[in-house]
């Protein structure tokens, strides 16, 4: 028995499938380069406020690569030719990037920091914070061009960057889970009731933040955590050891009536 095989004849037609299978996914995988692009970019961001101990606008970050299915039905939707070119030319949000974050001028404040990044180039914005859609949609959308170093060159990727704040996320999970449930035929009434979330979803924004600069304004660290490792060694201040000790507070203070074991003895 030879160790040769003959090699395999394919049809015109598989090889044409075979030729773009192998580009699609070769096209899949440059946006999913771009997706870890940016994705570097914000936990970097977000890795230098932690270790500045500051507080970070940045509260939570996800991705996520449009499925094939889901990228064909979008062309469709937006009467594309089924081709590689045209949907990478025609659909922007192939490559998605999420940002939470706690407020809403943290959104803007992430949105500067990307957009201040000397490889990225903004392509477009749509701010659905400061003009939510009919349905009460709200989030600041920003779709980015992202060089990715391959071997033989440089390829650029759109990126699209959703940032929003927690109540608007929380808003726009449910929404897209009603939205396929009824496969976008949502019932009249519920519609409205989501506008109605929507609307207190917005309120409830505008009054944490109001809550937090004014927090803020009091000088009042509300932002700080310990790190396990440094347990033993937190700073006490005098203001809140008092709160633990009310008698601290009393105009004549009880003392302590404990006897301290002779020097070198320990008990436990
Ligand atoms: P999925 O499943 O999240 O991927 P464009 O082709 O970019 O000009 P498009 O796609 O309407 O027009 O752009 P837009 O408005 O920037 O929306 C892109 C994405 O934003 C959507 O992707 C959603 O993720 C999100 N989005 C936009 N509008 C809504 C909304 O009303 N409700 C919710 N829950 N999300 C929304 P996909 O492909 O629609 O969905």
């Amino acid at each position: 028995m030879s160790g040769h095989h003959e090699p395999v004849q394919l049809s015109p037609e598989l090889e044409e499938l075979n030729r773009v299978r192998h580009q699609f996914e070769g096209m899949m995988l440059e946006y999913k380069f771009g997706i870890d692009e940016i994705m570097t970019k914000l936990n970097i961001l977000r890795e230098e406020f932690s270790h500045r101990n500051d507080y970070s606008p940045i509260e939570h970050v996800s991705c996520r690569l449009k499925s094939p299915e889901s990228i064909l039905a979008k062309a469709v939707r937006k009467g594309l030719e089924p081709t590689i070119e045209q949907i990478v030319a025609e659909v922007h949000d192939i490559a998605g990037v999420r940002v939470t974050c706690s407020f809403i001028s943290d959104a803007y404040r992430v949105f500067d920091m990307i957009a201040a990044q000397d490889d990225i180039s903004v392509l477009q914005v749509r701010d659905y914070i400061a003009e939510p859609k009919e349905n009460g949609y709200q989030s600041l959308h920003m779709l980015v061009e992202v060089p990715v170093f391959l071997s033989e060159r440089v390829h650029k990727v759109k990126v699209e960057v959703q940032i929003r704040t927690i109540a608007m996320d929380f808003w726009a999970s449910l929404e897209h889970k009603i939205y396929y449930k009824y496969d976008g035929d949502v019932p009249e009434s519920l519609l409205a009731e989501l506008r109605d979330a929507a609307a207190t979803a917005s309120r409830l924004d505008v009054t944490m933040e109001r809550l937090h600069d004014d927090v803020k304004a009091l000088g009042t660290n509300t932002d700080r955590y310990i790190d396990p490792r440094r347990a033993g060694t937190i700073e006490l201040p005098d203001s809140l050891l008092r709160t633990f000790w009310p008698q601290a507070d009393a105009a004549d203070p009880v003392p302590a009536l404990v006897e301290l074991p002779p020097p070198g003895r320990s008990e436990v």
